[in-house]
């Protein structure tokens, strides 16, 4: 739990240590005083992060049971398990800034928190599996590399192990569709296809323009974000267009070009109404996400419940082994006091 503002110390000294730290770019960690608006934008981004792992998993897990083969559905099964392990620790690391982890959940399913805009569009061939794991794992690795030096220290520590499994995801995604680019005319066309609808939704993922992203500046500043929301869109352009022309897809954007001085991929515009209408909720799949959201939470209730009660036992049973152990302990020593042997 973060130690409060009003702690025992004056807090113009809390506060300059808390400066100190991140001036020498050390981590503050869940013990340290902390402004409140530093936890605040923390559990803000962390539990969109969290929300947006859990329900990422929605849209390529509707592709389990629809795999061409028992290795795809292999493949694909374990990487959706690694997103909800990836949400599972990330609510931990919001637990330590003393959030709620039942709180977020219900945050989430009534509206009231975010999560990625780029789950909010439908899955509509196989190809879109390859073309997630492609992009939208190359646009989260982008993303989340540098959050791995972010400032506090649990985020920071969760992110090393996620970017590895992303990583992972993005090349099963490439090696699934240089599987796909080598097989059937319908083949190509399906990954052509994804790439033409997954393209802008991924470049969104990184956020709105710098001119437009209230947060990057004090997030900057507290070195919770590494970069602005341009700069690693422009390093997922630049990673990406490569892989592109390997891949032998095009991209769907006629304004990408070499800029030979800036030695930088130039490219056109995301609609930026698009991405405001599918964060406010108004996205092709926003409502049947939330729902299902909300589905499995009213399922697993009775797992919550069998859950909490397994642990209770086990607490009580823990408690009376302790009680015996230390009457054990007593009738051992009163014996040897009355020199009795044990
Ligand atoms: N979608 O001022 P900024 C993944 C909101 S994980 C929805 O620029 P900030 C793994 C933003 O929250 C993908 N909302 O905000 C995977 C803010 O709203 P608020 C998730 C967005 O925080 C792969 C407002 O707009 N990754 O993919 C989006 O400085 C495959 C103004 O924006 C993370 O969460 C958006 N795209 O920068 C899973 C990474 N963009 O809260 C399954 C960590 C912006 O003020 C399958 N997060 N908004 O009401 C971040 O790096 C940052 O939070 C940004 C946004 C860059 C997302």
């Amino acid at each position: 739990m973060p130690v409060p503002e009003s702690g025992a110390e004056p807090q113009t000294a809390a506060q300059t240590r808390f400066d100190h730290t991140l001036a020498r770019d050390q981590r503050i960690e869940p013990r340290d005083w902390m402004p409140e608006g530093y936890r605040a934008t923390l559990v803000r981004q962390i539990a969109q992060h969290a929300h947006s792992e859990i329900i990422g998993m929605q849209p390529e897990g509707e592709w389990i049971t629809r795999a061409p083969s028992l290795r795809r559905k292999a493949i694909l099964f374990a990487k959706v398990q690694d997103e909800a392990g990836h949400g599972l620790y990330l609510y931990s690391a919001a637990e330590t800034l003393g959030a709620d982890r039942a709180d977020l959940t219900e945050r989430l399913i009534s509206g009231r928190q975010k999560y990625s805009s780029i789950f909010n569009y439908p899955t509509l061939s196989y190809a879109d599996v390859g073309v997630i794991g492609w992009f939208v794992d190359g646009a989260a690795i982008c993303n989340q590399v540098p959050l791995c030096r972010s400032s506090y220290g649990p985020y920071a520590r969760a992110m090393v192990r996620i970017c590895k499994e992303e990583s992972f995801h993005q090349r099963q995604g490439y090696e699934l569709l240089l599987t796909m680019m080598r097989g059937s005319e319908k083949q190509r066309a399906q990954v052509q296809d994804a790439v033409d609808r997954w393209w802008w939704p991924s470049l969104m993922m990184f956020g709105p323009p710098d001119g437009n992203s209230p947060n990057s500046e004090r997030s900057m500043a507290w070195r919770i974000k590494r970069h602005s929301n341009d700069e690693l869109r422009q390093r997922f352009v630049d990673m990406t267009v490569p892989q592109a022309e390997r891949l032998g897809v095009t991209l769907p954007d006629p304004e990408l070009v070499w800029n030979e001085e800036r030695e930088v991929w130039d490219f056109g515009t995301p609609d930026w109404s698009e991405l405001q209408r599918v964060i406010s909720g108004d996205g092709p799949c926003n409502q049947a996400r939330v729902e299902r959201r909300r589905q499995a939470h009213e399922d697993g209730a009775w797992v919550r419940e069998a859950a909490a009660a397994h642990a209770a036992r086990q607490q009580d049973r823990q408690a009376a082994q302790d009680q015996q152990a230390a009457q054990d302990r007593q009738t051992a020593q009163t014996a040897q006091l009355k020199g009795v042997p044990a």
